[in-house]
């Protein structure tokens, strides 16, 4: 890959692309970041991801040294030029070097940096047959604590629940908040379908506002479906007739078993087939061109 990993204004080559170890993001997870997509060339929702990150960075009080607009420039430029046409995008604001304490007064500048990528995704199989999940016993940090609506870079919680998964077989867990309602998975969003209705757990169950869980909630509404943002429990997943994760690295993906039940007939559903019909549409007519 060409010079394309942006770190506070300047572009460097992969390999030396490298942050100081007194950087408070890395000492201590303390920072923000996005993932975001591009398709053919055009920025998947970054208008909406700028605004996250800005919403998270003002929650942690962390001051990003950029405006928006200079931001989603920054983003645009550094997508050019990494010259891939589909990828994933990471940014980064950290609260920057300090010292070892953790006194953030002691990081004088944030820190900022864009890294392009080569998409990721689960195996095409999962797609087509469905994921399984398994619940975990790490629960969700409460909202009182660290907001599961911070994306921040303290994802420890979510790493826990992801070993706990991996070591029972599982790609991706579910977990619950504080108050065992369904909160959502490491790095998805969960919905789920019963009755034509489609619900997923209202963010303050201790799930991330995601982006993609927004466009389907839309898309859903385009095509004249119910949506409810709802209290979950393990047993409406269990007894759903449909259920599928989304995000932005998934995407939309559909389940087919939770906890050793199998979710209505196993595999994708009628109304998730069609999500993910008018989702990948969508991703190919809208988002901020890079050209
Ligand atoms: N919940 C959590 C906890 C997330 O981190 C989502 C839901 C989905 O949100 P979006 O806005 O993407 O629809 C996320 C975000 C990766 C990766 O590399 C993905 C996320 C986080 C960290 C890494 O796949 N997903």
């Amino acid at each position: 890959m060409s010079a394309s990993i942006y770190i506070d204004g300047k572009y460097f080559e992969p390999a030396n692309a490298t942050v100081s170890v007194f950087d408070h993001g890395f000492l201590y997870g303390d920072g923000v970041f996005e993932g975001i997509r591009f398709y053919n060339k055009r920025i998947f929702k970054l208008n909406e991801h700028i605004q996250r990150l800005f919403n998270s960075a003002k929650v942690i009080m962390l001051e990003v040294p950029l405006t928006a607009d200079a931001l989603s420039a920054a983003v645009v430029t550094t997508v050019k030029n990494s010259g891939l046409a589909d990828g994933y995008i990471r940014l980064i604001v950290s609260r920057g070097t300090g010292d070892l304490g953790l006194d953030p007064r002691k990081c004088k500048k944030a820190s900022i940096v864009i890294i392009p990528s080569e998409l990721k995704m689960y195996p095409k199989e999962l797609y087509d047959n469905g994921i399984s999940l398994i619940t975990v016993p790490t629960r969700r940090n409460i909202n009182e604590s660290l907001n599961p609506r911070i994306k921040s870079l303290n994802y420890l919680n979510n790493i826990l629940a992801k070993i706990e998964a991996v070591q029972l077989g599982y790609e991706e867990a579910i977990l619950l908040n504080h108050d065992g309602y369904v909160a959502e998975c490491t790095g998805d969003n969960i919905f789920y379908v019963t009755g034509g209705v489609l619900y997923t757990p209202a963010s303050h169950y201790g799930a991330l506002k995601g982006i993609t869980r927004d466009v389907i909630i839309d898309l859903a509404k385009e095509q004249h479906i119910t949506v409810v943002e709802a209290a979950t429990t393990r047993y409406d997943l269990y007894t759903a007739d449909e259920c599928f994760l989304t995000g932005t690295g998934a995407e939309v993906i559909p389940v087919a078993k939770i906890d050793a039940r199998v979710i209505g007939t196993g595999g994708p559903g009628g109304m998730t087939r069609k999500l993910i019909d008018a989702f990948k549409k969508l991703v190919a007519r809208e988002g901020v061109a890079v050209a």
